[in-house]
């Protein structure tokens, strides 16, 4: 049967199915019912898959830092960052490095194994990726994996950030191509898809996942898991964020999603990209410590971890160092006794 299906042949949801292979040929209407079976069928579904490839018990977390905040020229409707919205951000120049590698030190010293940098940039000057290249290289020198979110890449310069030692990047596809234009007009959803090819090229890993809870429908989450699961090569790291909404910006006051509908998305991305590292990302300070334990148990295994995501709270690091010792969670290269 070819991507675009007509008809749903249910024997490929079938358990035994799902985990013999791993395909790069998802078809909406399957997707669709993959996102619509029975909440316990799907988790039981994503958590047999989940165990097949990793520990169940163990997360890697990852801390974040915007190196340069604000005054964005993209209009991304969910963005506090964007020029285009009044959010009360300022307009804030590149950190200096010695500030960059004492926030990757705190970050390492909470237990953190990842440190991500995020800029506020469409693209980046040649000039800004000399400056990130040297926080990659001092950032390695502490032992810590390395990812960067700064936007849209040449192939010189994804080239440039491999040889500085960078493990990941982070380039979102954010929703379905078809909802696209309903959340951006300064770029395109091929330009998102250019920049990934080039990323891919270059030897580095992807970190490439969305947003949910934009008044998106449950095609366009099936849309997003779709271009991501068919890429010839699943992203190592699939971010799934909920929307934090922020005053100011056009999505503020957008319907909330059914929190359950969140775990399913999650499930979903754990049953189509069995290897993947699925992180439960953005939006983790609304929800409960019961819906996070939901969202693990459906093979979500990486998190954002300490007081900040970009320019927003998260949980601060005893919070969640807390809840993985209630549920029994390991994070990578640190272990949380129980009690
Ligand atoms: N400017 C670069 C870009 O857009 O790729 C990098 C930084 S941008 C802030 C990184 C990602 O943060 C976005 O792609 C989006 O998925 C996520 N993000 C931004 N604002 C968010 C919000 N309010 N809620 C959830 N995720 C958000
Ligand atoms: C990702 O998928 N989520 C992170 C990271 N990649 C860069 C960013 C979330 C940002 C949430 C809004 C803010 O803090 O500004
Ligand atoms: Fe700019 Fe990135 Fe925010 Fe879009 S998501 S406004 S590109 S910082």
């Amino acid at each position: 049967m070819s991507v675009q299906d007509w008809v749903v042949d249910q024997s490929r949801l079938d358990l035994k199915v799902l985990s013999e292979s791993i395909r790069h040929d998802w078809g909406l209407l399957e997707v669709k019912a993959l996102l619509n079976q029975p909440f316990s069928d799907l988790l039981f579904h994503a958590q047999t898959i989940h165990r097949e490839h990793f520990d169940p018990n163990e997360v890697q977390v990852s801390s974040l830092l915007s190196i340069k905040t604000g005054s964005c020229s993209e209009d991304c409707a969910y963005c506090p960052q964007s020029a285009h919205y009044q959010t009360g951000l300022g307009q804030e120049s590149l950190l200096p490095i010695a500030d960059v590698i004492e926030a990757a030190r705190r970050a390492k010293a909470e237990g953190a194994g990842r440190f991500c940098m995020g800029a506020a940039w469409r693209s980046p000057s040649d000039r800004d990726i000399d400056r990130v290249c040297e926080m990659i290289e001092e950032v390695k020198a502490l032992g810590m994996e390395t990812c960067v979110t700064l936007g849209m890449l040449t192939d010189q310069q994804t080239h440039q950030l491999k040889a500085s030692g960078l493990d990941y990047y982070n380039h979102n596809l954010d929703t379905s191509e078809a909802y696209y234009s309903e959340i951006i007009s300064t770029r395109t959803y091929q330009d998102r898809l250019d920049t990934l090819e080039r990323v891919r090229e270059a030897g580095l890993n992807v970190c490439c996942g969305g947003i949910v809870g934009m008044g998106e429908g449950l095609e366009d989450r099936a849309g997003l898991l779709i271009q991501l699961a068919n890429m010839p090569r699943h992203p190592e790291s699939v971010p799934i964020n909920l929307l934090v909404k922020v005053e100011g910006t056009p999505l503020s006051d957008v319907d909330a999603l059914d929190p359950l509908d969140f775990v399913r998305t999650i499930a979903a991305a754990r049953i189509m990209m069995p290897k993947s590292r699925v992180r439960l990302s953005a939006g983790r300070s609304e929800m409960s410590d019961e819906m996070q334990a939901l969202c693990f148990m459906a093979g979500a295994n990486s998190i954002f971890y300490g007081e900040r995501l970009l320019t927003t709270e998260n949980p601060v690091a005893e919070t969640d160092r807390l809840l993985f010792r209630r549920l029994g969670i390991r994070m990578s290269g640190f272990y949380a006794e129980a009690d």
